[in-house]
C-alpha cells in the first residue's frame, strides 16, 4: 500500500503527452478522460471503469463497471455483499447513478441484491422514477432478473454479533471515523462508500455511488448515497461531485449539489469541496470534530478537488498517464 500511496506526481509530470493514446488526448475544453473515486479501493474501481472507457464503452457503462468492483469484494465491509448489517443484522444497500444530462436512478434500503448500482441504473433506464426503496426496490430488481442473494457473510455476521455484546440502541456515530484511528480508511477495518466520477474523452460525465451505509444503523435508515444531490450530482455543463462519510450531514447540506453549484459559480473543484465541508463544520462545530465527511469533485475540464473534515480521506485518480494513483485529501483537522 505504501508504494501505491507514494503520490506519484513526479511520474505524471514526466509522462510525455506525445506518448498518450489518441483517445486520452481528445479533450473537452482542455481536459481529458479521467476517472476518480473515493478511498483506497477506488484504485481497483477506477481501473475497471477505465477499461470500459478505453474499449470505447459509454461513460455510464464505465461508472457502473467501476462501482461493481467493491460491491463484489466480500472483504469490503461497507459496499455490496459483505457489507456490515444494520443493528438488526440485516444488510441494506443504497446506490445511485447519474449522467451529465441529468438522467439518474437510485435504490435505497435494498436487501438481497449484490449489485445495487446495476438496479439503480435499471431504475433510471426502465422506469419513469428516480428512486425505489426497500421491498419495492427488491421487487423491481427481481422482476428485472437480478438474483436473490444472502448478503450477510459469516465475517460480517461475526462483527455484528460482536457489536451486539455492547450495543446501545442507537448506532455508533461515524464508526468509519473511529476505525480510521485504528487503521487507514480502506484498510481491513475500515471500508467506506464508493463514489466514482468519470469524464470521457468527448467531455461526457457520469457518476456512481454505492454503499451498505453506516454499520449498525437503524433498520430502514437511508444515507446520502442514493439521494441525488446529496451523495452524487453530475452536470455536463459544470462537473460532478460525490461524498463519503456521515450521510446525514451531507443530506442536510445537499452536499454534492452544493459542490457542483459552487463550481458553476466559478470555483475550482478544490475550492468547492472546501466550501461544502466548511459549511458542515460551521453548522455543527462541535459535532464535526467527531465525524468524517469527504467530498470529491471533477470538473468538466478534468480538474479534481477533494476535501474532508478529518485527516485520512484517500481518493484514487486514473487517467492516461497513470492508472493507480492514490492521493490523500487535505482536511479541516490535521490530527
Ligand atoms: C452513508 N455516506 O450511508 C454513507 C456511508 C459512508 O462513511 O460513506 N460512511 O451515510
Amino acid at each position: 500500500m505504501n508504494t501505491r500511496r507514494s503520490f506519484l506526481m513526479t511520474s505524471i509530470l514526466a509522462a510525455s503527452t506525445l506518448a498518450l493514446p489518441l483517445r486520452a488526448r481528445a479533450t473537452n475544453g482542455g481536459g481529458s478522460a479521467k476517472v476518480i473515486s473515493t478511498w483506497d479501493f477506488g484504485v481497483a474501481a477506477n481501473q475497471a471503469a477505465w477499461t470500459v472507457l478505453s474499449r470505447g464503452g459509454s461513460v455510464l457503462d464505465a461508472v457502473e463497471a467501476g462501482a461493481r468492483v467493491p460491491e463484489a469484494d466480500l472483504a469490503n465491509h461497507s459496499v455490496g455483499k459483505g457489507g456490515y448489517p444494520d443493528r438488526d443484522g440485516i444488510v441494506t444497500l443504497d446506490a445511485s447513478i447519474m449522467d451529465g444530462d441529468g438522467r439518474c436512478g437510485a435504490v435505497a434500503a435494498l436487501e438481497h441484491i449484490a449489485h445495487p448500482i446495476s438496479v439503480a441504473r435499471r431504475v433510471m433506464e426502465q422506469t419513469p422514477h428516480v428512486l425505489l426503496v426497500g421491498d419495492g426496490a427488491l421487487q423491481f430488481a427481481l422482476e428485472q432478473g437480478f438474483d436473490k442473494d444472502n448478503l450477510l457473510t459469516p465475517e460480517a455476521e461475526k462483527a455484528w454479533r460482536e457489536w451486539l455484546k455492547t450495543a446501545k440502541y442507537a448506532p455508533v456515530i461515524n464508526r468509519e471515523n473511529l476505525d480510521y484511528r485504528k487503521s487507514l480508511p480502506g484498510g481491513k477495518d475500515n471500508h467506506d462508500t464508493l463514489g466514482l466520477l468519470a469524464l470521457d474523452a468527448s467531455g461526457k460525465l457520469a457518476g456512481a455511488c454505492t454503499t451498505s451505509g453506516m454499520a449498525w444503523k437503524l433498520h430502514g435508515r437511508v444515507g446520502d448515497s442514493p439521494i441525488v444531490g446529496a451523495g452524487l450530482y453530475v452536470d455536463n455543463d459544470v462537473g460532478a461531485a460525490t461524498s463519503t462519510g456521515v450521510g446525514e450531514e451531507v443530506i442536510r447540506n445537499a452536499g454534492s449539489f452544493l459542490v457542483v453549484e459552487l463550481m458553476r459559480q466559478g470555483r475550482a473543484p478544490q475550492q468547492a469541496c472546501e466550501e461544502a465541508v466548511r459549511r458542515i463544520v460551521k453548522k455543527h462545530p462541535d459535532g464535526a470534530k467527531k465525524l468524517q465527511v469527504g467530498f470529491l469533485a471533477l470538473s468538466r475540464h478534468g480538474e479534481v478537488g477533494a476535501y474532508a473534515i478529518q485527516k485520512g480521506f484517500s481518493y484514487a485518480v486514473c487517467d492516461a498517464q497513470k492508472r493507480d494513483r492514490l492521493l490523500e485529501s487535505r482536511s479541516v483537522y490535521s490530527t
